[in-house]
């Protein structure tokens, strides 16, 4: 199937079964797909006054092309929930779990999906995996340019099989930089286990013996001084994870 074909079809099936209409906040992240999902809101929606949240400055272009209005996320009501946040993904396991920051703005895009009601992740066939790092080889994490170094160590410490700070020989000689002025590592970790596998005696996940369970290892990383976030987004637990795929039916979650 053309990718690009399997990207408007999950966007519009995501913006079908989990647009309202009615929504005053929706969440919009960043990446290609999530210019399909634009596309599908711009189509459904008759509200000229629904404020839309970008992840970042691609994010916020991409509102502003389609001709709706973006607000600021630091501009919300601190009490102010989205009513939903829309997003892409680099990979997605069966536990819907997922790997962020393929497009490096993770910290933003981490931000606003927690300040919606429901976050949908819009990913299509390539991006589903049985386990994380099956098919995208590292973990994004935001740094401080100061602290890479350390985290760089850090991070072989905690197992990383050669960990890298993320360039842009294309666009710019150098370090890439985030929306934030921050520096990305890809950190590369053997596949990641699900609770269910360590509960299945398939490894400790704990990198004592060299296997990490998903939420185990997002939180060593996060605990590494001058780390700023990590490109691991927590799903649900395996029970959850089989009722939100059976109500949906695809895989758009
Ligand atoms: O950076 C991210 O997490 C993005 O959501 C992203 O990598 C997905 O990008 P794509 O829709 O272009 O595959």
């Amino acid at each position: 199937v053309n990718v690009e074909t399997a990207k408007r079809a999950a966007a519009q099936q995501a913006v079908k079964e989990h647009f309202n209409p009615n929504a005053t906040h929706v969440g919009i992240g960043s990446g290609t797909t999530i210019v399909y999902v634009v596309e599908a809101i711009k189509a459904a929606s008759t509200n000229p006054s629904i404020l839309f949240v970008p992840t970042g400055y691609q994010s916020r272009q991409v509102i502003v092309n389609a001709g709706l209005t973006p607000i600021a996320f630091d501009s919300l009501p601190e009490r102010v929930m989205l009513d939903v946040a829309f997003d892409g993904a680099d990979e997605v396991d069966e536990d819907l779990n997922c790997i962020k920051g393929g497009g490096a703005c993770l910290f933003q895009e981490k931000l606003v999906a927690e300040k919606a009601k429901k976050f949908v992740c819009v990913a299509d066939y390539r991006k589903n995996q049985p386990r994380l790092l099956t098919n995208w080889p590292t973990i994004p994490i935001e740094v401080a340019p100061i602290a890479v170094p350390t985290v760089l160590h850090d991070l072989c410490i905690l197992g990383s099989t050669g960990p890298k700070l993320r360039t842009t020989l294309l666009e710019k000689s150098g370090p890439l930089k985030t929306d934030q002025d921050f520096f990305i590592i890809d950190a590369p970790f053997t596949t990641l286990l699900l609770a269910s596998d360590v509960a299945a005696g398939k490894g400790k996940g704990d990198g004592s013996d060299g296997t990490w369970e998903v939420n185990k290892v997002a939180t060593a990383i996060k605990n590494l001084t001058g780390v700023l976030e990590v490109g691991i987004f927590s799903g649900l637990n395996g029970i959850d994870a089989e009722e939100v795929r059976k109500n949906d039916g695809g895989r758009t979650v």
